[in-house]
């Protein structure tokens, strides 16, 4: 079934996890994982940029996660879907609309080029338990996760209103369960999708 399934939420709260778990329980021929930024050798580079470089004008931050996104889309999504597969996306454009947007304030704007996702994941946690978890093993934080709490508050914020404008697409998952929980959770509701769109 061709599908768009996002996964979104603040910093560690188990994205990369849960869509892992998803394109695995699909399988690797039905499904494709996307990852953003990257997954495209301009994307990588995009996000190298965005997450080690030095401060930049927040525009033009948005504009390269922007940019990034639309190289993934014609590369890497837009096949996958018209091959018939489900893409299973770590972040999407709600991560621009909360980080950017929510985040920085920034005029955000939905792309009519850019396919609106058939569901959503919101995975909520306290940002500062995520951020412990993302960063527990030692790693050092990016420019993003370097952020002051107000600015994570903003965007788990943004999100909330996203996911409150859209109930149909938006499916909230408690964070804090175990990741089999939340895996069942999600699979179920991927199932309903399918059948539904029967
Ligand atoms: N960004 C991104 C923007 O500002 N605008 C945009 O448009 C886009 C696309 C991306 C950064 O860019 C920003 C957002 C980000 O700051 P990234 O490195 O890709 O940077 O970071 P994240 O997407 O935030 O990914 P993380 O790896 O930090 O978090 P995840 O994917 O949410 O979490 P995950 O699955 O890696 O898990 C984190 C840890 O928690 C454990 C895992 O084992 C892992 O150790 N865990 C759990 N522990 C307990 N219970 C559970 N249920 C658990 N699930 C996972």
């Amino acid at each position: 079934m061709a599908a768009l399934v996002t996964f979104e939420g603040s910093e560690g709260a188990g994205k990369s996890t849960q869509a892992a778990l998803l394109r695995d329980a699909l399988g690797q021929d039905a499904s494709l994982l996307a990852r953003e930024p990257g997954g495209t050798p301009l994307g990588e580079e995009i996000r190298r940029l965005l997450l080690h470089s030095a401060p930049m004008a927040a525009e033009a931050e948005m504009l390269l996660f922007m940019a990034a996104r639309a190289e993934l889309l014609e590369k890497v999504v837009r096949p996958a879907l018209a091959a018939g597969r489900t893409v299973i996306a770590d972040r999407y454009h709600d991560s621009t609309l909360a980080y950017q947007g929510g985040g920085r304030g920034c005029a955000t704007w939905w792309p009519e080029s850019f396919p609106r996702p058939d569901l959503t994941f919101l995975l909520q946690l306290p940002p500062e338990l995520g951020l412990q978890r993302a960063l527990g093993h030692g790693r050092k934080p990016d420019r993003l996760e370097s952020e002051d709490a107000a600015f994570h508050a903003r965007v788990v914020g943004a999100y909330e209103d996203l996911a409150r404008r859209e109930p149909e697409r938006f499916r909230r998952l408690d964070a804090t369960l175990p990741q089999d929980v939340i895996h069942s959770a999600v699979l179920a509701a991927v199932r309903e999708l399918s059948v539904s769109a029967r």
